[in-house]
């Protein structure tokens, strides 16, 4: 088989009628992060159980995708020291929106990873750069470490998620999550899979693609930037996450 090395290859591969086309260069992006040394293997595995959850969903933001993505925009306003949590697979799809929530909200980006190794973790350092992140986190200074949570995920910075109050998690595992709620931040997690641990862990849930996702958060942000904190905190009281998660649990039909 030819090897397909670029995206504007595989762009004239898949025909622009193509009924899937979306989500088929999506599937490319992360095989191109792949062999740039940027996506891990499971990374792989880990986003064909969000094409399947992608696919249940239509393939667009629902509802109640739109009402967490306002929570989110109004918690990571009214937070101080709010945090983007990246791993591989989040840099490899949303570097661009990444850099671009963090610019809107003056916030700080980390690299955290799962299956962590010092290149990896410097490679997407650096492509987070490119991407236009002024300074990431995570790559030289994760001496601090989240207390009772024993893989790799557990070393941080401590200038970012070990002393964030509010972080953004794309594509978490429930371990990670579950420990930085204990530690008593905010959580915010993007995941197409509603009965995900993080999911349910997590005090807003976004459940949608990161892609469709970031670009609609970073809108929101600067949508309710002019707000005053009455009304952010407003917002954030009338939002329900089991009442979220359980919409979008119906929306794919469990
Ligand atoms: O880069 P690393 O080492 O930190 O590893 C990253 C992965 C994703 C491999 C690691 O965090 C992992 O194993 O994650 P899980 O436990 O497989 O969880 C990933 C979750 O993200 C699952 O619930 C998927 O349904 C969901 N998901 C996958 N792709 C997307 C997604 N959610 C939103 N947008 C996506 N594109």
């Amino acid at each position: 088989m030819r090897y397909l090395r670029f995206s504007y290859e595989i762009e004239s591969v898949i025909p622009a009628n193509h009924p899937r086309r979306k989500s088929l260069l999506l599937r490319e992006k992360l095989v191109e992060g792949y062999r740039n040394g940027l996506v891990c293997d499971n990374g792989l595995i880990a986003h064909g159980r969000g094409e399947a959850f992608n696919y249940l969903l239509g393939e667009r933001t629902r509802r109640p995708a739109r009402e967490a993505i306002k929570a989110a925009a109004a918690a990571l306003l009214l937070a101080e020291r709010p945090v983007i949590s990246v791993n591989g697979n989040a840099a490899a799809l949303a570097a661009e929106s990444i850099a671009e929530l963090a610019k809107e909200l003056n916030c700080k980006v980390e690299v955290n990873l799962f299956y962590r190794t010092q290149e990896r973790t410097e490679k997407i350092g650096e492509h987070l750069k490119r991407a236009g992140v002024g300074e990431v986190l995570g790559v030289k200074d994760a001496y601090a470490r989240i207390p009772e949570l024993f893989g790799e995920r557990r070393k941080v910075s401590i200038e970012g998620i070990y002393r964030a109050d509010c972080v953004l998690i794309p594509l978490e595992d429930g371990d990670r999550c579950e420990a930085l709620v204990r530690m008593g931040k905010r959580t915010i997690a993007i995941d197409l899979n509603p009965l995900s641990r993080t999911a349910r862990k997590a005090d807003i849930t976004i459940v949608d693609e990161i892609t469709r996702a970031m670009p609609l958060l970073v809108k929101e942000v600067k949508k309710l930037k002019g707000k005053n904190k009455a009304y952010l905190n407003s917002v954030l009281k009338h939002y329900n996450n089991k009442r979220i998660l359980e919409e979008s649990r119906k929306l794919i039909n469990f």
